[in-house]
């Protein structure tokens, strides 16, 4: 009877135990934290987010500390992403020649500042050995016919249509593609922060995927073999590190629902819901692709409770000094955005913010409105 009671009360303790860990902050995981935080500064207003800002910019590369946002605004951005393209291949700098080594070292410090990491990947083709883009194949595939008629029949068929079929189980090149997942998960596996607690990141792979350009784009796979691949990836990297990571799609400008569709890897996949939405042609163009793709994004992220953010976007070279808040700005304010990201300010082609730039006016007054965050005004949105 005694120890029948014990029992009892052992149990309801455990449960109380159990269940308190459960509601207790720190028992979720710390992707669980950043999608929640995510959600909330999505509520608050919408984070300026720039690509490789600490590394280079306008008229300068390399210089630890600086920043073309911090020199303009004063304050980094809300977000930050970096790229690990060429990490596949067991590089030490990416395929913009920024050394891994500084790229986790700014992830810790994005991270330890209060801002928000994203990560994307633009790899190599694993069946060629060219570069992610499409228009380096022509030249590469003639190159590596005579290899490619050695391998597995499968491959003869022109490369730019098979080389996803080709890393999927079964196919050439799939052992080659587990060990490039294994290289990124080995690096991300070493995001911590300096008490040693693994940094939680956006990662955003296969973006862009309704375009032509990529290896895996449009026309250059199946609908189902790109669900295939998203799931290849999402598993395999999960294995170690689903407690960190939230995942982001982003399709780019000129959504096409039916074609939205057929290739959604699936809601319980996907935490992140973005656009890459460049101008390139005209201003009218922009603003009508540019609404109707946000439209029909945000209803399916909130009727899907997905995060949404512009995960890419920017006016290469800044020829429209009031772009910023004429152009891109109204049109985000209809929808309720995370963050706007920039693409980077390399030295032959910038997207970001700067001083000394045509748009830096313009840029510099929208940033003071209370809407449009950077790391001081969401570091302590926990
Ligand atoms: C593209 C260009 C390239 C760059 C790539 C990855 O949009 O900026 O020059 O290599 O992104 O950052």
């Amino acid at each position: 009877m005694k120890t029948t009671t014990w029992l009892i009360v052992a149990t309801l303790l455990l449960t109380s135990v159990t269940l308190q860990a459960r509601t207790d902050k720190s028992a979720k995981t710390p992707a669980q934290q950043l999608k929640e935080r995510l959600a909330k500064l999505q509520k608050r207003g919408i984070m300026y987010g720039h690509h490789d800002d600490p590394f280079y910019g306008l008229g300068w590369e390399w210089e630890e500390g600086r920043s073309d946002t911090y020199a303009l605004v004063g304050d980094y951005p809300g977000v930050m992403s970096f790229d690990l393209g060429g990490i596949e291949m067991g590089d030490d700098k990416n395929l913009d020649s920024v050394p891994f080594i500084r790229i986790r070292e700014e992830i810790v410090k994005q991270h330890e500042r209060g801002g928000i990491v994203t990560i994307s990947w633009h790899l190599r083709n694993p069946l060629l050995g060219t570069t992610a883009w499409i228009e380096s194949d022509a030249k590469a595939y003639d190159e590596a016919l005579p290899y490619l008629r050695k391998i597995k029949q499968e491959d003869k068929v022109p490369a730019p249509h098979n080389t996803v079929k080709s890393i999927l189980p079964g196919g050439s090149q799939h052992a080659k593609f587990l060990t490039w997942l294994q290289r990124v998960s080995d690096f991300l596996s070493t995001l911590k922060d300096s008490k040693g607690k693994p940094i939680p990141f956006i990662f955003r792979p296969w973006h862009e995927y309704n375009g032509g350009w990529f290896w895996w784009g449009k026309g250059r796979c199946t609908d189902d073999q790109f669900k295939q691949l998203w799931i290849l990836t999402q598993d395999y990297i999960n294995r170690t590190l689903s407690d960190v990571i939230v995942w982001s799609c982003s399709p780019n400008l000129g959504v096409v629902p039916q074609e939205f569709y057929s290739r959604w890897p699936g809601d319980e996949r996907v935490d992140l819901l973005g656009l890459d939405a460049y101008q390139w042609g005209t201003e009218a163009d922009y603003i009508a692709q540019c609404s109707a793709d946000l439209d029909f994004l945000e209803d399916y992220a909130q009727q899907h409770g997905l995060l949404f953010a512009m995960t890419e976007c920017g006016y290469k070279n800044s020829p429209d000094a009031t772009w910023w808040s004429r152009v891109l700005r109204p049109m985000m304010d209809k929808h309720n955005l995370c963050y706007f990201l920039a693409w980077r300010n390399a030295q032959h082609e910038h997207f970001g913010c700067a001083p000394g730039l045509a748009t830096a006016d313009d840029f510099k007054q929208m940033a003071k409105w209370k809407t449009t965050l950077f790391v001081k005004d969401i570091k302590k949105v926990k």
